[in-house]
């Protein structure tokens, strides 16, 4: 495969911009190798500038639930840039979208707009503080939820990808106040919990875990998670930034019944644009300035490019459910193939996956926290990551990602995928 130009523009980049990208997890780093330099995406296909075509299973790291560029999302695009870009400004989207959020998530009953998901749950952790009048918070260790100070104490990602669970420049004093459980472990909660009780304002989780790799919650442990925090007199925050409106219309908590009191959304909130959202509870949300003391604001939030091609996805969800039986469907299609294929090559390597999801762990014991998630052979998996890649198939470039399925992905697309996970898997364990 001819990378040049992708060298040439990395070689360039990295004297402008800290590794030359934006977002640590694209350096190729924990793989090796060049980044890619992307030049269009189309559907499930992305083209790079040296002409090469993928099959993606990134999708943008989860925005692109219908592939990239859906007709509904430029048309809307489109419409709104004739009316211009900002306006610093209520605009009439804002309030659609709204609506049609607290219509497909029943728990969210306000939402407010922000640029990402970083801002969904950095907003949300100060609401929280302030709803509870408390000043700590539970997250589970891999979970990610943005490069937020708070959340930076064993996050997931990129920080757990690089080896930089625990940032440097995050003050020991913000860090005190995040306490850190393992994910499916109520014992780990609870212990936190008989210790700092009335000093926990809030638990933040992501309802599947998508950036340690995918790592589903165990049946009871949100449903425990709720009961804890109704016991305690602590919000329990869902982190919906993955899992919103990609597995089920109303995201995670549809899917496994449990509502959350707040709950933070990005990625397909925006339709590809940089939109992200937190809500939840009335009384909660009203806390919010302009009517209450907890202030949060910006700028370009709830911009109409944004916010238009956002709505436009949400609209399309909801006039069409059948997506998600369809995108079941094809998700199911590539873990069977997956499944098979790992049989007949007698390997038990653990594939984790809910709805369109999924992670394939380059270990053989099962993966259900951060601690087994590392058990996980990276170097096998950057051997796997290079041949799909040079098979034309797109994955996520560290194992502690989420691969995404989306509609867009066609049964010929799937079965070359399952070909290229035997015969790359038939390799890369000779
Ligand atoms: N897992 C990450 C976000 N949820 C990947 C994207 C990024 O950090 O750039």
């Amino acid at each position: 495969m001819k990378i040049d130009y992708s060298q040439k523009l990395y070689s360039e980049a990295v004297k402008y911009i800290p590794g030359g990208v934006n977002s640590p997890v694209r350096a190729f780093k924990s793989v090796g190798g060049t980044p890619l330099f992307i030049k269009r995406g189309l559907g499930s296909r992305i083209l790079d500038v040296d002409g090469n075509e993928f099959i993606d299973f990134v999708g943008s790291w989860g925005p692109h639930l219908f592939g990239h560029l859906p007709k509904f999302v430029k048309q809307a695009i489109s419409e709104a840039l004739e009316n211009g870009t900002s306006f610093g400004a209520p605009t009439i989207q804002e309030i659609r979208i709204a609506q049609l959020i607290t219509q497909l998530v029943p728990s969210v009953e306000m939402v407010r707009f922000v640029n990402s998901g970083t801002e969904a749950t950095m907003s949300a952790i100060r609401l929280a503080r302030a709803y509870t009048k408390r000043e700590k918070l539970i997250k589970f260790a891999g979970c990610y939820h943005g490069h937020f100070d708070a959340f930076l104490v064993s996050a997931g990602s990129g920080a757990l990808t690089f080896g930089v669970p625990n940032s440097p420049g995050v003050t020991s004093g913000i860090a005190k106040d995040t306490l850190i459980a393992n994910y499916n472990d109520l014992d780990s909660v609870l212990a936190l919990v008989d210790k700092f009780s009335n000093d926990i304002a809030c638990i933040i989780i992501e309802p599947v875990a998508g950036n340690m790799g995918v790592v589903p919650p165990k049946k009871g442990f949100l449903e425990g998670l709720r009961e804890i925090c109704n016991q305690h007199g602590i919000l329990l925050i869902f982190d919906e930034v993955m899992t919103g409106f990609r597995l089920a219309p109303g995201g995670a908590q549809q899917l496994y019944g449990v509502q959350a009191d707040l709950t933070t959304f990005g990625k397909i909130i925006g339709g590809g644009l940089p939109v992200g959202a937190f809500g939840g509870k009335r009384k909660i949300m009203e806390m919010l300035a302009p009517v209450g003391p907890v202030y949060q604001a910006g700028t370009l939030s709830g911009n109409p490019i944004a916010i238009s091609a956002g709505l436009a996805t949400l609209k399309f969800i909801k006039e069409n459910p059948y997506v998600y039986t369809a995108i079941e469907e094809k998700s199911k299609m590539i873990e069977d193939g997956i499944r098979n294929n790992l049989n007949n090559l007698g390997k038990k390597f653990i594939l984790n996956r809910v709805g369109s999801m999924m992670t394939l762990f380059f270990t053989e014991d099962e993966v259900t926290d951060l601690n087994s998630a590392m058990k996980s052979d990276t170097q096998l998996y950057s051997k796997y990551f290079h041949l799909m890649l040079s098979k034309g198939i797109y994955l996520p470039c560290s194992q502690f990602e989420a691969m995404f399925v989306s509609y867009s992905h066609t049964e010929e697309e799937i079965r070359h995928f399952v070909k290229s996970n035997f015969e790359t898997l038939s390799e890369i364990l000779k």
